[in-house]
């Protein structure tokens, strides 16, 4: 199972890890500037509506699988014959990542789910916790795709104080490049973001102003290997995660609101949102209890 914490777990070197931590991360193959999910408005229309933070009642567990509906895709290799690099990357062969099923269990991998309040003026305390996420999420690039494909960040929570505030986690984002030739990694996201810049051979650089987003994913691309894709999705709290390769995932911690009524949102690159759209579907969540959420998916 690929948790919420994956990447985390590559990149954030111990403490963190320790214990039942939460996790968070998103991807895709999209190309062009990332256009806005059709969501909720959420991230930018709190202006004037008082935000409320959730007095949580404990903590749930939210676990579950999403496989493929009918007979699954094969991962479909990309020619790159006569493109730019290509015998290097050839070390690596490429696939289109849209469609990860694992043939045995029918299970599709990179498919990123998360909580968020019913309400959209309400948000979730994490000023507790946000230390636990101060780390570096890494993105490589050891030949000519991106690893991982999905990324979650928690680059920022609200002030428990005065919810219209984001307050940064400290979390930081690093992209490599341990491949021979350079990459140039081009990002768009939410509010505009965009980040375009060569990484040179066996370097590194941090891109900065990730911020949290329910609407809009990070979309990143190499303009040298135009095949390569990944994304991320960036939350205000870090209960998300990614399916893993057998499809199947975990969000632990999740904070339980009175009456235990939370919204469950689901992504995949291709679909988009699989349960209608940013808002996703009302869940019931209890202190202590596990729910399990599994859904179905096809092209
Ligand atoms: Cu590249």
């Amino acid at each position: 199972m690929r948790k919420f914490w994956r990447a985390w777990i590559m990149a954030i070197p111990v403490a963190i890890l320790g214990a039942a931590l939460i996790g968070c991360s998103g991807g895709g193959t999209g190309s062009g500037p990332t256009k806005s999910e059709g969501g909720t408005g959420s991230d930018t229309g709190t202006a004037g509506s008082e935000m409320k933070a959730i007095v949580a009642k404990g903590k749930a567990t939210i676990k579950g699988k999403v496989t493929y509906d009918g007979t699954p895709p094969e991962a479909t290799p990309i020619d790159i014959t006569g493109k730019t690099d290509a015998a290097l990357c050839a070390k690596e062969p490429p696939k289109d990542q849209r469609w990860q099923v694992d043939p045995a269990s029918k299970g599709i991998m990179d498919v990123y789910v998360w909580v968020r309040p019913v309400e959209k003026n309400e948000y979730f305390d994490c000023s507790a916790i946000a230390d636990k996420y101060k780390g570096e999420v890494k993105l490589d690039q050891p030949v000519c795709a991106f690893h991982p494909h999905g990324l979650l960040f928690f680059p920022e929570y609200r002030d428990p104080k005065d919810g219209k505030k984001k307050i940064k986690t400290g979390q930081t984002f690093i992209v490599g490049n341990e491949f021979e030739k350079p990459h140039n990694t081009k990002i768009s996201g939410p509010l505009g973001f965009a980040f375009n810049q060569t990484i040179e051979p066996k370097t590194s650089k941090t891109v900065t102003g990730i911020t949290a987003s329910y609407d809009t994913p990070y979309t990143i691309n190499c303009t040298i290997h135009p095949w390569m894709s990944a994304y991320a999705w960036a939350l205000e709290h870090p209960y998300a995660a990614i399916s893993g390769k057998d499809g199947s995932f975990e969000i632990k911690d999740v904070p339980v609101p009175p009456g235990g009524k939370l919204k469950f949102v689901a992504w995949h690159e291709e679909k988009r949102w699989v349960f209608g759209s940013a808002n996703g579907e009302a869940i019931t969540v209890e202190d202590g209890k596990t729910v399990e959420k599994n859904f179905t998916l096809k092209k």
